[in-house]
């Protein structure tokens, strides 16, 4: 079975995006089923700036001889503890991302029916659609998605790839680059760790990655509907670039929303499930959301990092000691996938259903 097959098919659902073009709907009132009271008033969101996730210097961890170096990896560290988000500068795949973003705006700016020739098939989240709905009457999310895995090579789905050659080699190159950063990344967590440098990369060198491009329209009631609902991520790392300079991400700290102002070139990382459950909650994976613009639209990317299938998702055996003992079960790939999708069906929270009580 293969990780993208196994999470199952969305319901199809209005195209968002056509729905809040006045061009086309002259919408008056926002249908009930994206009106979220529930989610929206819950939770202060923090209104200043006093909070910010920690900056990471990619440039400074780069040689073990530099100055900057043990100071870097110690900051490193302790995003990844306290925050489980950071944002990440000098990564080196400046130049792809630029152009990432400028080919993901194009696709969104296509006619519906051009955009429909890469939706999501019965059965597979991957394509232009919407995310995870499985229910005539689920709340939605104001937002719709283009779904690609790029990685491993051998499953890529040309037939759900835009038809541009730009978008195209565009996307190859962005994958390829970000999958480098990742594996950087999760060399210098090992050593953070105490592990050794290729404990963690060896396993995502075949790993599956997923390219979701995220396209939340504008919303006259953006104060009542909710761009992508709460969630953490179920993979191992995210790299997520917002491709306008519209903010709309927002993360979960100490019970409160935190809106995170991206750095124009940064990379925002995050630590999703499988990586809290592998550091054996050394490092966390955060809740977060997306929120809508009054008037503007927002798009933005990320590209999700999971090991491959021969990996086992448990506490990494050189972690356990007699005073650290595993907190998380271990249980193999296709069964984690298969609780991945399972959780999400009754809106439950994974990490709960890994956790030894
Ligand atoms: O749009 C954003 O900033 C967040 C996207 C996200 O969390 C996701 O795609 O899982």
């Amino acid at each position: 079975m293969s990780s993208r097959l196994g999470l199952g098919g969305s319901i199809p659902v209005r195209n968002v995006q056509d729905l809040a073009s006045s061009s086309s709907s002259n919408l008056k009132e926002i249908p009930k089923r994206y009106i979220r009271p529930e989610l929206i008033e819950i939770d202060e969101v923090l209104m200043d700036d006093s909070l910010q996730i920690p900056v990471i210097d990619m440039l400074k961890m780069a040689a073990e001889s530099s100055d900057d170096y043990e100071n870097e990896m110690q900051k490193l560290h302790q995003a990844c503890k306290d925050w489980g988000f950071f944002q990440l500068i000098n990564h080196g795949a400046k130049e792809v991302i630029e152009k990432m973003k400028i080919v993901t705006q194009e696709f969104f700016k296509l006619p519906l029916h051009e955009k429909m020739a890469c939706a999501q098939q019965p059965n597979s989240l991957e394509g232009y659609g919407q995310a995870f709905v499985v229910s005539e009457d689920q709340k939605l999310d104001w937002g719709d998605m283009l779904f690609l895995f790029p990685l491993p090579l051998s499953q890529r789905n040309m037939a759900l790839w835009p038809n541009s050659p730009t978008f195209r080699s565009t996307l190859d190159e962005y994958s390829s680059e970000l999958h480098k950063v990742c594996l950087s990344l999760f060399k210098l967590m090992a050593i953070n760790l105490g592990l050794d440098s290729k404990t963690l990369s060896s396993k995502y060198e075949d790993g599956t990655q997923g390219i979701r491009m995220n396209y939340y329209p504008p919303c006259f009631e953006a104060n009542k509907v909710i761009g992508l609902s709460p969630h953490s991520d179920a993979t191992g790392l995210t790299l997520l670039v917002q491709a306008n300079d519209v903010q709309g991400l927002q993360i979960k700290k100490n019970k409160k929303w935190v809106p995170i102002k991206p750095i124009h070139d940064a990379i925002i990382i995050n630590i999703g499930d499988v990586m809290e459950i592998m550091s054996n909650g050394e490092y966390s994976s955060i809740e977060h959301r997306a929120v809508v613009n009054f008037d503007r639209e927002r798009v933005s990317i990320a590209a999700f990092h999971s090991p491959d299938l021969k990996t086992k998702i448990g506490p990494l055996k050189d972690l356990i000691t007699p005073t650290n003992t595993p907190k998380y079960k271990t249980i193999e790939h296709e069964d984690y996938i298969r609780l991945v999708v399972s959780t999400k069906l009754d809106g439950k929270n994974l990490l709960d259903h890994m956790k030894i009580n």
